[in-house]
């Protein structure tokens, strides 16, 4: 018996149902209404396979009409079922008991919910104990007894018996092995085209009933128009993608080339000692970064160029005093996750000065980075940093901040304010601000600054090449522009695909140039 928590049928329901169909279009020819409920009820069949074949009845074009109702009866629970199925507690433990000599109490409790079905069966005076012996011997006290719960139980399922305040029912209630139950069943009548032998229409035209002419007479599935066709499966593209289509468009835009940043594994070397980022600065320790236990080192580097990066961190060089320590080899040849897309721009700007002649260069990256920070909402242990720069002859801070307003033009930000800030690699270095429309406040956009000197002359190049650069984040922007607040709801584990699917295209509208 199906309740509305629905039970499964087994493999030949097919044939089961199509006999059952003939049957149920014979009864509607001589009935005005079927219930579905009542109708599995007489005949014990399963409420979900009479509503099932009411279903594929109706899929076969305008011959029965349904309606749901909802009534409340009584079910049996998941514990229940198990009873119909191996029999009560108390019937169980009366058979485990041999008839002629009784048994052991500590034995007979061995058996599975021995405690209730004891319980039940003395309270049936089933059973007698002998306490004189020890252990305790259990005894039968009648012949034979019937399993009454489990018959009651197979009526309860067979909607034999549904009247939920039937004092038996009420002590099955009491044992949690009958429940209130909502039960959904169906009222079905005849409708227009309804007859008691209808073949499965016909769903497509095929080349034999051409052939044959069977077209003529074979009645065909009504075809819906309106029918939704299969959604194509397709890929989609998540908005961080988006966005970073965008971005690298504005950078192709204002003429940079693309850096390659296919390698997350970096070296302490080009990720911090190479931008003149002191071996003790605190963002080389394991709070910030992501050091390698294998490979843990790298011992390949441009000798020439390490010792000159040696010279001017720990004695100084290039008319700059350097950091004044002891710079070790073996800090520097350790593996990290690169903490920033900076790593690349020092080794693009490497190779830059090894080239006889300086050309001027204008470079992007956009790709992942890893920092061992703590986690909050708008901050993972990796992000994708975005980051431009322009190598040049006397480029001076108001280039910078020139390009970057043309940058973030690009991006529809007009209002940009800079604050001093601090990088080991850049002086100065500057916080990028902008006021943002749709938030109606300031926000950081990013940071940017010159390179130093102790990062660009051991490189090679000459005096009269500055470097500027900038950075910013791929997610902060994608998140404003989504309106999505948690960055967890933007990348990981708990991202609901839905977004990926549903989110619109990314539209960055730049800035009209005379505002
Ligand atoms: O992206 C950031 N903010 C941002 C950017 C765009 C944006 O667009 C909106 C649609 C309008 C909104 C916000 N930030 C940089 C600022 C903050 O979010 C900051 O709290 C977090 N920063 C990250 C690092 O966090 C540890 C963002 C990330 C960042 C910071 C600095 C750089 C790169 C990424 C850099 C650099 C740099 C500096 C000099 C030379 C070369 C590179």
């Amino acid at each position: 018996m199906a309740t509305s928590k629905g039970s499964t049928v087994s493999g030949s329901t097919t044939e089961k149902s199509s006999s059952l169909q003939a049957e149920i279009l014979l009864y509607l020819s001589t009935n005005n209404e079927l219930n579905t409920w009542s109708y599995a009820k007489e005949r014990g069949l399963d409420h979900q396979l009479v509503v099932g074949t009411i279903r594929s009845i109706e899929s076969l074009g305008d011959v029965i009409k349904s309606e749901q109702h909802t009534s409340r009866s009584i079910g049996l629970t998941d514990e229940a079922k198990g009873l119909l199925r191996d029999g009560s507690y108390e019937y169980n433990i009366f058979q485990a008991i041999p008839a002629d000599k009784g048994i052991e109490q500590p034995q007979l409790m061995k058996l599975p919910n021995a405690n209730i079905g004891f319980a039940k069966a003395m309270s049936k005076g089933w059973l007698q104990v002998d306490k004189s012996s020890k252990p305790p011997m259990v005894k039968r006290k009648v012949d034979t007894v019937q399993d009454e719960v489990q018959h009651l139980l197979q009526r309860i399922h067979s909607l034999e018996l549904t009247d939920s305040s039937a004092e038996e029912v009420v002590e099955l209630k009491k044992r949690k092995l009958v429940e209130d139950v909502t039960i959904n069943y169906f009222t079905v009548t005849k409708s227009a085209g309804f007859s008691t032998n209808i073949s499965k229409p016909e769903a497509d035209l095929t080349s034999e009933m051409l052939q044959s002419g069977s077209w003529k007479t074979v009645n065909f599935k009504p075809k819906n128009f309106h029918a939704k066709g299969l959604l194509p499966s397709y890929g989609c593209l998540h908005p961080l993608l988006k966005v970073r289509t965008e971005y690298r468009q504005i950078f192709l835009e204002m003429g940079f080339t693309e850096m390659p940043t296919n390698n997350f594994v970096e070296n302490s070397f080009w990720n911090f000692d190479a931008l003149f980022t002191p071996q003790k600065h605190p963002a080389r320790d394991v709070q910030d970064t992501f050091f390698l236990s294998d490979p843990a080192v790298t011992t390949k580097f441009p000798e020439e160029y390490l010792q000159k990066v040696k010279e001017v961190h720990a004695t100084g060089a290039f008319g700059s005093i350097g950091y004044q320590y002891d710079w070790q080899l073996d800090e520097t040849q350790k593996n990290v996750l690169r903490t920033h897309t900076t790593a690349v721009s020092t080794r693009m700007l490497y190779q830059l000065a090894q080239e006889k002649t300086f050309r001027p260069a204008k470079y992007f990256s956009i790709d992942k980075v890893f920092r061992n920070e703590n986690l909050d909402s708008t901050h993972l242990a990796e992000f994708n940093q975005i980051e431009g720069l322009i190598a040049d002859y006397n480029l001076t801070l108001g280039d910078l901040i020139g390009v970057l307003y043309q940058f973030f033009r690009k991006l529809g930000m007009t209002k940009l304010r800079f604050k001093p800030a601090y990088n080991p690699y850049t002086e100065p270095s500057m916080e990028i601000f902008s006021y943002h429309e749709g938030l109606q406040r300031w926000i950081e956009v990013g940071n940017s600054g010159m390179f130093r000197p102790e990062m660009l002359l051991p490189m090679g190049f000459s005096e009269d090449v500055s470097v500027i650069a900038w950075g910013l984040s791929l997610e902060r922007p994608t998140m404003i522009l989504y309106g999505i607040n948690n960055i967890r709801d933007l990348v990981g584990p708990e991202v609901d695909l839905k977004m990926c699917r549903r989110n619109p295209i990314c539209r960055v509208i730049p800035a009209k140039s005379e505002e």
